[in-house]
């Protein structure tokens, strides 16, 4: 089995989780699910950025003793995640101590190949980015992410010599094996690159909250330098875990496009320093936005998943987000596009097909025995819509690839107004007709099955074939013709209420 190992950021936890950060759990547990489907050992890993001086100050402020504050926000992320049905295979926390030995193993690896070294720095620098940002970067003087005033810091600092890697990095990007996708995000990395790199200041004695490093116990490691290594701790870095070559040789990093420069450019140059490949790739999302501005805390914005969840179902939720935006772009979140997207889509396509072919095959059981034979629905424009949504889910096209699903859906729909099997007296010809509409509902199912985690184990169920195919390789199963006559057909309730 082919290793596959996704990661989405790990979060900080001065935040509570919004729809945002949902976006991007969905996503990465979507495209875990595609894959495990597709026969790949599949490695999800998620977490909270718990370091710096950002989550110091919140805990400060709330005056709670900071261990306290993590381990309530941590558990705050990992519940909104439970109630999304996101199945991630481990939680990273950067306060524990496997992190803490992986850290301090790199910071050596890096310190040892000539890449840190000790200097003065003063610069602008924003709270919130926990980030420096040169004259360049800075919009009138303003953070270019907060739109906030910067503080002037100085220090003495170990700093990682970024510079050296400007060339890697673009061999990096020209490599040719989609290392930033989508490639109008790669433009972004290419004009950090293209813009000089400076080295990065890497330590800070003015907090004592992060990881000691381990030749110079006054310095605690820069935050965005230790969460990055959070990739390697969760597989297994640290203690050379067994499967950590195998993972880290397909590795993939999905992000938000506000942190490109951290995993495009840095990240891999960090790796590279180290001794180690850098990542298979980064999958960069766009936002979500409210009204055109970025869904953020700081935005006073923030929709609240499990809220979302509790009123619309978390079938809704799922299916709206990877259905409404395509990967890499922004997109405006509204509450009407989720009615529309489940009235006319779940409740009035697939719901319906679904109940409409298990009322009749339910009431005419005793008397046939539906198999598929293509004769009423044509298997091949199935099989055009099933290949190319496949394409679509291996090219992290969801919103494409469900796309080709409503298609199949609405075809098969059409066919059955046309031939009216609750007209249809002759039990050959029903069987034929029903036969092939529920060839269609178990492909509709598997090809859902990354989004709609309840209904298409429903679906499957409804139709008599075994609901848990679709937590193993169901790559096999991708073809027109697979259906097994003769199964055991119940009417399915409702899969999709419709919401007034
Ligand atoms: O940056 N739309 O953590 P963070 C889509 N700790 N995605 C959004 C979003 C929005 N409006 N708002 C947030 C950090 N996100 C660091 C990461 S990784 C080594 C360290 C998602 O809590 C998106 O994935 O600010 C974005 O990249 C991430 O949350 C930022 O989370």
């Amino acid at each position: 089995m082919p290793d596959y190992f996704i990661s989405t950021p790990i979060y900080y936890v001065n935040d509570v989780p919004h729809l945002g950060h949902a976006y991007t759990m969905i996503n990465a547990d979507s495209f875990s699910r595609w894959h495990r489907g597709m026969g790949d050992d599949v490695y999800f890993l998620t977490g909270t950025d718990e370091h710096g001086q950002k989550v110091a100050e919140s805990a400060e402020k709330a005056n709670m003793s900071v261990e306290d504050w993590c381990d309530s926000y941590s558990g705050r992320f990992r519940n909104a995640w439970s109630k999304l049905e996101v199945t991630y295979d481990d939680f990273i926390r950067t306060t524990e101590n496997r992190h803490r030995v992986s850290v301090q193993k790199f910071l050596h690896a890096v310190y040892d190949n000539g890449y840190i070294y000790l200097a003065k720095y003063e610069g602008h620098y924003c709270v919130s980015c926990e980030a420096y940002y040169s004259d360049a970067e800075m919009e009138s003087g303003m953070c270019p992410v907060h739109k906030r005033p910067l503080s002037v810091m100085a220090e003495e600092n170990y700093f990682f010599r970024l510079s050296a890697f400007q060339e890697d990095i673009l061999k990096w990007y020209e490599s040719g094996n989609d290392v930033v996708f989508p490639d109008f995000r790669k433009n972004e990395a290419l004009s950090f690159v293209r813009g000089g790199l400076q080295d990065i200041s890497i330590s800070r004695t003015s907090i004592s909250w992060g990881i000691p490093l381990p030749w110079d116990e006054r310095h605690v490691c820069y935050v965005w330098f230790d969460a990055l290594i959070n990739y390697l701790t969760g597989i297994g870095y640290g203690e050379g875990g067994p499967k950590f070559e195998a993972r880290w040789a397909n590795s993939h990093h999905l992000i938000g496009k506000d942190i490109i420069r951290f995993h495009c450019v840095w990240w891999p140059a960090m790796c590279m320093a180290a001794g180690l490949k850098p990542p298979t790739q980064a999958l960069v999302h766009g936002w979500l936005l409210v009204q055109g501005e970025k869904m953020a805390k700081s935005g006073g914005n923030g929709v609240d998943p499990i809220n979302l969840v509790e009123t619309y179902g978390v079938e809704a939720v799922r299916y709206y987000l990877m259905r409404e935006h395509a990967l890499g772009s922004d997109g405006d979140f509204s509450l009407e596009a989720l009615e529309q997207r489940y009235n006319v889509e779940l409740a009035n396509n697939i719901g319906n097909l679904l109940s409409r072919v298990t009322n009749i095959v339910e009431r005419s059981l005793d008397s046939i025995s539906p198999s598929s034979t293509g004769r009423v629905i044509d298997s091949s424009i199935v099989q055009g819509h099933v290949d190319r949504a496949r394409d679509f889910w291996n090219g992290y096209a969801s919103s494409r690839a469900l796309e080709e699903v409503q298609n199949l859906v609405r075809y098969t729909n059409s066919v059955l107004e046309d031939r009216a099997p609750w007209k249809v007296s002759d039990l050959n010809e029903l069987g034929e007709i029903l036969g092939d509409a529920l060839e269609v509902l178990r492909l509709v199912a598997l090809l859902t099955s990354p989004v709609l985690v309840r209904s298409s184990r429903t679906i499957l169920s409804a139709i008599g074939i075994d609901p848990t195919i679709i937590d193993f390789d169901f790559s096999g199963q991708l073809s027109w013709g697979e259906y097994q006559g003769g199964a055991k057909v119940l009417k399915a309730k409702p899969l999709f209420p419709r919401i007034s």
